[in-house]
């Protein structure tokens, strides 16, 4: 298949590209280096830094015979991005080009605007480039569980049916998200929801979880194909983060209660997820939601596993609770359906204590490049 993935530099465009170029399709990406220039801008570089995109595109050309064509342009940018789309001519689009961080949207006032408008003009940008030059292509839109928020009932996978005065509909799930890096997920399957059923676009929306991980089997090829890792208060995501503090001996830095309950799954998962997605399409006029995730834990179940396996490597891992930073709720109900993804097919790689051990020993390599002051958290919602 012709493969286009926006937002290919990322911490999951990247991995994603390897995977689908190993499996032998034309994979493309796109990307402008955003997420690169923003953790510059606020002092939250990755553990180690990942070589440019042309130049990991070649070593993995030099290591595995696979292509993978690079171009350096903005999605945000309708022209660059159609002109792109154009040439590719795409079977699928992998949409990840996103500014990621909910602590970033939240920071100040032009944070907040660079947020909203790249990434709901980005994801607007690529609905047109699609209906103009490639109207069978499938869209795969990386959303957020973030969209759901916490509410006090079961969250369904993407609808729910409403029985209202003895008459009944299906509609999209009730969203109430808790940053507006979240809110422009909301927007974007909105969006999408509309193009759908106006245009018939064919298009899946996976809602993942925060994921973890570092390893893929492509990128265990080389430290140069390895993700870009972030450890720092608004790119790092909390159990990346945890595993960074248990090796530095910052202690683990649970914000309030500890009790705030989210799905995660393995960085492997989601590479699996979407392949999953991209090889089992949604008919055309449907919009698919899935919820990516493969496990559910709250902060300090987390902070206690990773206390637990740091502790059996020597490490003297310690757990504070500090103010959060965050407007979220830290004791709340949490049940999730997520049974799309399984019917698929999907094989989970859960959180065992192996799985955080071994990360525990790459991130112990690169000890001395940890940077103690991207830390503690430096934005607060209030
Ligand atoms: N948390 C801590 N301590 C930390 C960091 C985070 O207690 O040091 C807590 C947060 O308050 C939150 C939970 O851990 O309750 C998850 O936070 P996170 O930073 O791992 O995840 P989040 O900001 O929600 O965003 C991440 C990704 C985002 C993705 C989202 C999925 O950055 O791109 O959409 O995970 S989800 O959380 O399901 O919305």
């Amino acid at each position: 298949m012709r493969i286009l993935i926006l937002g290919g530099d990322g911490y999951l465009g990247w991995p994603t590209a390897m995977h689908f170029a190993a499996l032998g399709h034309e994979v493309s990406v796109i990307d402008n280096y955003l997420r690169r220039n923003i953790a510059r801008e606020t002092s939250s570089e990755p553990l180690f830094e990942a070589p440019n995109l042309i130049k990991r595109a070649a070593l993995f050309k030099e290591l595995t015979g696979h292509s993978i064509e690079v171009f350096i342009s903005d999605c945000a940018d309708y022209d660059r991005l159609a002109e792109v789309v154009q040439k590719t001519s795409p079977e699928i689009v992998v949409h990840y080009a996103e500014q990621p961080s909910a602590p970033y949207s939240m920071q100040n006032r032009h944070t907040a605007d660079l947020t909203i408008f790249n990434n709901i003009g980005t994801t607007f940008n690529l609905i047109w480039a699609i209906l103009e030059h490639a109207p069978d292509a499938h869209i795969i839109k990386l959303g957020t569980m973030g969209e759901y928020g916490t509410p006090n009932i079961d969250i369904e996978e993407g609808w729910l049916e409403v029985n209202h005065k003895g008459r009944q509909q299906k509609f999209l799930y009730p969203r109430q998200a808790g940053s507006l890096y979240h809110t422009t997920k909301v927007l974007d399957t909105d969006l999408l929801w509309f193009y759908v059923r106006t245009y018939g676009l064919q298009v899946t929306d996976l809602m993942q979880g925060p994921v973890y991980g570092l390893s893929t089997v492509e990128s265990d090829l080389s430290q140069d194909l390895m993700p870009n890792f972030h450890y720092d208060d608004i790119f790092g995501t909390v159990v990346n983060r945890f595993l960074v503090q248990a090796v530095a001996g910052v202690p683990l830095t649970v914000y309030g209660g500890g009790g705030q309950t989210r799905g995660y799954l393995n960085l492997k998962d989601t590479l699996q997820c979407v392949e999953l997605a991209a090889s089992n399409p949604p008919a055309k006029g449907e919009l698919r939601i899935l919820n990516q995730l493969t496990e559910i834990f709250s902060v300090n179940e987390l902070a206690e596993k990773i206390h637990r396996v740091g502790n059996s490597k020597g490490l003297e891992v310690t757990i504070k609770s500090i103010d959060n930073p965050r407007k979220e709720l830290e004791e709340h109900y949490y049940n999730v359906e997520h049974s799309g993804l399984t019917e698929l097919g999907l094989q989970p790689n859960f959180m065992t204590d192996e799985v955080l051990g071994e990360m525990l020993d790459t991130i112990i390599k690169h000890k001395a490049a940890i940077d103690v002051e991207k830390i503690l958290p430096r934005v607060r919602w209030k």
